[in-house]
């Protein structure tokens, strides 16, 4: 979808800024997108450093189709004084609760956030520490990774379901008019659980079986066993709609995607911390708090943790 133009005339005086956390894959991705139709963005770095470092870069890169073009988007450090009323996080789960930490005392009453975690467990644990705040849910199919400092490759197209238990926010209008490919979905949980659920039949196998996605079909019935364990836990948490199915969807996308290395399997190929406790670690404690008796997925867990300790990565 290309970015239509905002009417400027539809911008109220004082639009909140959208504060994007975290100038990682995602967070340019949608900086981008959203400053490039005239909307105010302003990104949060990390510290001092990180910000010098961006104004040498000239701001963020990103390669679309190819092309490659500079954003000079405005930037600040999480210390700044401006109230943020509006805040994409777009930082790896386990940064999540730090990073609002370090933010709370600029969040406005009342100010909305879109969570953009992949798995499960960290949105609960930001929402918690925001009582005064909107937490909006994100699962997203879009792809995107960092190739140098500041610079983005928008790597797959795909979609953005959002959600929480209120009203569509008029925010919705603002991605339409970036193109941000998206949908306000009642059912965000059930999409997040089956990612979560993908996700945890596919990648720690390809971790362990040092293989792209396409490898796993060398392991069909243990990816076969994952998910009968899987669409039970699922079914136990209330998700039927994304119990339905599990299995057939798992080997659609080990076959859609063989040719792919999972986002956890070049995680650890890189030696850099993977997101198990908000995928396959979430599973297994919502098991332990179910008192269900799921053998594969727990002997998976250990197993892989094993696979991490020894290449000294985090377990969690
Ligand atoms: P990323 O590592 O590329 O970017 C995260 C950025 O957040 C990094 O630049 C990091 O330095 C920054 N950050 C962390 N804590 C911070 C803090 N306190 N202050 C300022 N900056 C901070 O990660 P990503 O690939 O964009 O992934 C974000 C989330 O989206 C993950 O949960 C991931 O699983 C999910 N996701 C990513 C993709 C993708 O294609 N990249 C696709 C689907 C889902
Ligand atoms: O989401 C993915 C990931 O790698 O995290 C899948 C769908 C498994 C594709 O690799």
């Amino acid at each position: 979808m290309s970015p239509t133009p905002l009417d400027a005339s539809r911008l109220t005086f004082g639009e909140p800024t959208w504060h994007v956390l975290g100038a990682g894959s995602l967070g340019s991705l949608w900086a981008v997108r959203l400053a490039r139709v005239g909307l105010p963005v302003r990104l949060i770095l990390r510290d001092p450093q990180r910000l010098s470092a961006y104004r040498c870069a000239g701001g963020l890169r990103l390669v679309e189709d190819g092309m490659e073009q500079l954003y000079p988007i405005p930037a600040e450090i999480p210390d700044a004084n401006p109230p943020i009323r509006r805040l994409l996080l777009a930082c790896k789960a386990y940064d999540a609760v730090p990073a609002v930490e370090h933010l709370a005392s600029r969040l406005a009453l009342g100010a909305e956030l879109v969570l953009l975690q992949n798995g499960l467990g960290s949105q609960d644990a930001v929402a918690a520490r925001l009582p005064g705040c909107r937490c909006v849910l994100a699962s997203t199919t879009e792809g995107a990774f960092r190739d140098g400092d500041f610079r983005v490759v928008f790597a797959g197209r795909g979609h953005t379901w959002l959600g929480d238990a209120g009203q569509p926010p008029i925010w919705l209008d603002e991605l339409s008019a970036a193109g941000i490919p998206h949908a306000w979905s009642e059912m965000i949980h059930g999409r997040l659980w089956r990612k979560l659920a993908l996700n945890c039949a596919i990648n720690p196998l390809t971790v362990l079986y040092d293989c792209r996605n396409g490898g796993l079909q060398a392991h069909a019935g243990e990816v076969a066993g994952l998910c009968t364990e899987l669409a039970e836990l699922l079914r136990h948490c209330d998700q039927m709609d994304a119990a339905e199915g599990l299995q057939e969807e798992v080997e659609r996308v080990i076959q859609a995607t063989a040719a792919n290395y999972s986002s956890m399997h070049q995680d650890v190929a890189r030696g850099r911390r993977s997101e198990i406790a908000y995928l396959l670690g979430h599973a297994c404690r919502e098991a332990g708090h179910r008192k269900l008796h799921l053998p594969r997925l727990k002997e998976l867990r250990q197993r892989l943790q094993r696979h991490l300790a020894e290449r000294g990565l985090p377990l969690d």
